[in-house]
């Protein structure tokens, strides 16, 4: 059997902001007494500030440059930059320092102790709710290896993805997941998308208590929903999809363990602009201002979707109807 030493919980951050996620997911894995490593790549993107937070959860910041592999290169891929994040994550096979790992993705939060992943054979993951011939790839239980990235990057570059992400290839490339084991069908608690919390209303009232991974999926994340600092409660966004309980046990996590270890004056030159530099300063009594949370609260919280969203992905439909959707197009062109 495998020493427990040699496993590991991997997540991928390309950008600031998804920092703040794997911070979050990260001090979850710690909570739930994982005896698993935690592994975050990033790349270059993310700025030097937050590597200092990351090495204080994580065990392992593997930095990872896609554009400049000679796979990347050789695959002649460089006029496809939509595939960046896609093939950013499929170097979580080159991790071979360990032997077997459990893919997270950055929008993700463990509730419950879930190291009997490691159990699973390659590749192991939960339907997708949406289409349940397919799996989600935001959880998935995987076995580093050289050969199967290699083999990976050569398929994606000849097959592609239907989905324009690492779903849709993934999926074609264990193509025989949903029908040839049943033992690498993890259980939809392991991956609980939030589109299920509206979509089948009775079983997520009767099995709530069992989720153990909840997946924030969609064009809205946790950290853009609105927080109160006086009462320290988030209000889900209308049609987002997700459920207030899990939103604020994301909450309690980032305020009680991430936000207090951000350092204004280390991350004042990095800090971005807009989402990350109003969370840093969150609660923060410096010059005297402690109203900093509430003043996110107010502030639209669509305008930080700006630099994360590609435009085809837009949410009209869902918006409240205030004003919001001007906002958007102004925003989109
Ligand atoms: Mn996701």
């Amino acid at each position: 059997m495998a020493q427990s030493g040699n496993e590991a919980f991997v997540t991928l951050a390309t950008n600031d902001t998804y920092v703040v996620g794997s911070l979050v997911l990260g001090e979850s894995l710690r909570r739930v007494g994982t005896q698993k490593k935690l592994v975050v790549m990033i790349t270059k993107e993310v700025s030097e500030a937050f590597r200092n937070n990351l090495q204080n959860v994580f065990d392992d910041v593997h930095v990872v440059d896609l554009l400049s592999s000679e796979d990347f290169k050789n695959l002649q891929l460089l006029g496809r930059p939509d595939l960046h994040v896609t093939f950013t994550k499929l170097h979580c096979w080159n991790l071979t320092q360990y032997s077997k790992c459990v893919f997270l993705d950055a929008d993700t939060l463990v509730l419950q102790n879930v190291d009997e992943l490691f159990e699973k054979e390659e590749l192991s993951a939960a339907p997708d709710p949406g289409w349940p011939d397919c799996f989600n790839s935001g959880v998935f239980v995987y076995t580093p290896n050289v050969e199967t990235y290699k083999s990976l990057m050569r398929f994606a570059s000849t097959q592609g993805t239907f989905d324009g992400g690492d779903q849709g290839l993934l999926n074609l490339y264990f193509n025989e997941w949903p029908t040839k084991d049943i033992k690498k069908h993890l259980p939809f608690i392991y991956n609980v998308v939030s589109q299920a919390f509206y979509s089948y209303l009775p079983a997520f009232r009767q099995f709530k208590q069992n989720v153990k991974i909840v997946h924030f999926i969609g064009a809205i994340k946790p950290w853009q929903h609105p927080y109160s600092s006086s009462t320290r409660t988030v209000t889900p966004l209308p049609h987002s999809g997700h459920d207030a309980e899990f939103l604020q046990r994301w909450w309690d996590i980032f305020t009680s363990s991430v936000q207090p270890k951000f350092d204004p004056s280390a991350h004042l030159d990095s800090m971005p602009e807009g989402l990350i530099g109003q969370l840093a300063s969150l609660g923060f009594d410096h010059d005297g201002n402690r109203a900093a949370m509430d003043d996110f609260q107010k502030l639209p919280p669509l305008l930080f979707l700006s630099p994360i969203l590609p435009s085809n992905l837009w949410p009209l439909d869902f918006l409240p109807d205030l004003g919001f959707k001007t906002l958007v197009h102004f925003l989109k062109y």
